[in-house]
């Protein structure tokens, strides 16, 4: 047996630093990830997942930390992935710093990690889709997946979840000015967090006019006010996730959204071996021989290609 088959056999059995391994190689991407991803594919689909996204500071991790007290209070094993596509590192400081977690430290029913993104932001949106789909392998029946900020890579990778949670402030239309579009497209459940600070009202009454201009059809997103800090709110927002999970299995909704969510990933992974394959072709012997051949006149960028490719 390969070492990934040894790990994912621990990992299932609750072997919890087995799984981190597993969850580093993912990171790390490479042949040991496609493997790993081999392994994993096909022994999950079980989970539902829900991913939590705003600006910076927002409250994401405290309310996650909240929404993780709740869930394990109705007795459901539960895994955060914290996701920071703009640092190249994870572990400990990040871990300790972004995900206000230390409430479940002693919990062996709740799986905390941070991703970054080891330098390219392509991997990030492969390895993150991979590391869901092994803690669902894994047995967890639920997966939290926050991003640190509100930029189109986040988004992206928040909004392929099967619930989108969109966290803002009283106040937020400067922090997320540039994104707001985006992020109305994106919310299943829109939280409006830190309740307790000025201009609640405002904000409730802005996000509800910005929806009432979304489609009348399908899912009308909720608008929740929170408190994390104090977890005010924090039952209110569990429901309403929960009830956009059922509306959406009922409707027939998860499944297609599930079903582009393959086709995306499937497009990305595409994308990804090509790449690989032109920097091999690069590194390959033909490519000098045929960049002169262009260079002194005798061949056409064109038939010089195909020449490659052949
Ligand atoms: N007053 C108030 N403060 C809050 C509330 N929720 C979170 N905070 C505080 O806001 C700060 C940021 O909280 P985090 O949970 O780290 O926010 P985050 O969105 O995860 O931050 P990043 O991961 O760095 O983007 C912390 O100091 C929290 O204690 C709230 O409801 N009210
Ligand atoms: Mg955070």
């Amino acid at each position: 047996m390969s070492e990934s088959a040894v790990l994912l056999d621990a990992a299932c059995s609750g072997d919890r630093t087995a799984l981190a391994r597993l969850l580093s190689l993912i990171e790390r991407g490479g042949p040991e990830a496609r493997t790993i991803g081999r392994l994993s594919f096909g022994r999950g689909g079980r989970a539902s997942t829900i991913g939590i996204t705003g600006a910076p500071g927002a409250g994401k991790s405290t309310l996650t930390s909240a929404l993780v007290g709740r869930v394990r209070q109705r007795g459901t094993e539960v895994a955060v992935l914290a996701v920071d596509p703009s640092s190249p590192f994870t572990g400990g400081a990040i871990l300790g710093d972004r995900v206000r977690m230390s409430d479940h430290s002693l919990d062996r029913g709740v799986f905390i990690r941070s991703m970054a993104t080891r330098g390219h932001l392509g991997g990030l949106s492969v390895a993150v889709p991979e590391a869901v789909r092994l803690l669902d392998a894994v047995g967890f029946p639920l997966v939290i997946v926050e991003t640190v900020g509100v930029g189109q890579v986040e988004v992206e990778i928040v909004g392929e979840a099967d619930t989108t949670v969109v966290v803002v402030n009283p106040g937020w239309g400067d922090a997320v000015q540039a994104n707001k579009a985006g992020l109305m497209e994106i919310a299943d459940v829109f939280v409006v967090n830190k309740a307790d600070r000025a201009g609640l009202r405002d904000t409730l009454t802005d996000i509800e006019r910005m929806l009432s201009l979304r489609s009348t059809e399908g899912w009308r997103p909720p608008v929740v006010a929170t408190t994390a800090t104090t977890g005010e709110g924090v039952d209110e927002l569990l429901d309403a996730i929960e009830a956009h999970q059922q509306w959406s299995i009922a409707g027939g909704d998860r499944e297609a959204r599930r079903a582009r969510r393959t086709e995306v990933e499937l497009d990305r992974i595409l994308t990804m071996a090509m790449l690989a394959k032109v920097t091999e072709l690069h590194d390959g012997e033909d490519w000098h021989r045929i960049l002169d051949a262009v260079r002194s006149q005798r061949l056409d960028p064109w038939s010089a290609i195909d020449e490659l490719l052949g």
